[in-house]
C-alpha cells in the first residue's frame, strides 16, 4: 500500500541501506489484507509485512526497521544510543502515529468517505501533542537519538512529513520543519510516491 507511512518507513531503510527487496502491492481499500491467504502470514492483517526467505514473516513496521538496520549506522551500536533510538520509535507507536495517521486515512487516502468525526478532535489533539514534544526536543538536537540520522527519524518522518494530509498545520513548527528538510536532504532518500523499476 504506497500511501502507507508504516509501509514507507520500510521502502526508505530499504533504500538507503542499498538492500534489494522486492515489493508486493497489498492494497488495504480492497480488504487484500483481510484474504485467508494474507491471514495466514500475519493474523493481524495489517501492513507493511517483510517475508524473509527461509525465517518467515515479520509485522509492525518498527520490529522490521530494527531488523535490517541492524549492524549498520542506522541503528548504532552503543547500549545507550539504541536505547535512545527506541525511545523515539516506541514514542511513534505510542504518541505519534495512530493520531497522525488516522485524520490523513480518512481525510486524504478515504477521500472524506465515512470520516469518523466523533474521533477527530482526540486524534488532533494527541498529534499535536505528539508535534509538541518533538518540537522540544528539536530545539536542542538535530536529530532524534545518538546524535545522527537513525531508524528513529526515518520512523518519525514517515507520518510527520504527510500530517497536513490529515489537517495538521505544522507552520508554528519550525524546529521539526528544518528536520524534515535535513532527513530530506539524506543521500538515497525518496518520498513516498517513489516506485520501484520493474525488476
Ligand atoms: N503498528 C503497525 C501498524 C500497522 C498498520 O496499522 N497498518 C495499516 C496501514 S498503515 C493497515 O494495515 N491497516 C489495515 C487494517 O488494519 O485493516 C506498524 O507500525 O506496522
Amino acid at each position: 500500500m504506497q500511501q502507507s507511512g508504516n509501509a514507507y518507513k520500510v521502502r526508505l531503510a530499504f533504500n538507503q541501506l542499498e538492500i534489494p527487496f522486492t515489493l508486493v502491492n497489498v492494497d488495504i481499500l480492497r480488504g487484500e489484507n483481510r484474504t485467508p491467504d494474507f491471514l495466514r502470514k500475519n493474523p493481524e492483517g495489517r501492513i507493511p509485512l517483510l517475508e524473509m526467505r527461509g525465517r518467515g514473516y515479520l509485522a509492525e513496521s518498527n520490529a522490521i526497521l530494527c531488523f535490517i538496520a541492524e549492524a549498520t549506522a542506522l541503528f548504532p551500536d552503543g547500549r545507550w544510543e539504541r536505547a535512545e533510538v527506541l525511545r523515539w520509535m516506541f514514542f511513534e507507536q505510542n504518541s505519534h502515529e495512530t493520531y497522525l495517521a488516522q485524520p490523513r486515512f480518512w481525510l486524504s487516502i478515504r477521500g472524506g468517505a465515512d470520516l469518523r468525526r466523533d474521533h477527530f478532535d482526540d486524534w488532533m489533539e494527541r498529534g499535536y501533542a505528539a508535534l509538541m514534544s518533538m518540537e522540544r526536543h528539536l530545539a536542542t538536537a538535530a536529530w532524534f537519538a545518538a546524535g545522527r540520522y537513525t531508524i528513529a527519524d526515518i520512523a518519525l518522518f514517515a507520518h510527520t512529513h504527510v500530517a497536513g494530509e490529515g489537517g495538521f498545520d505544522l507552520a508554528t513548527f519550525p524546529n521539526v520543519l528544518a528536520w524534515l528538510d535535513r532527513v530530506k536532504a539524506q543521500p538515497r532518500h525518496i518520498g513516498i510516491d517513489w516506485v520501484a523499476e520493474p525488476p
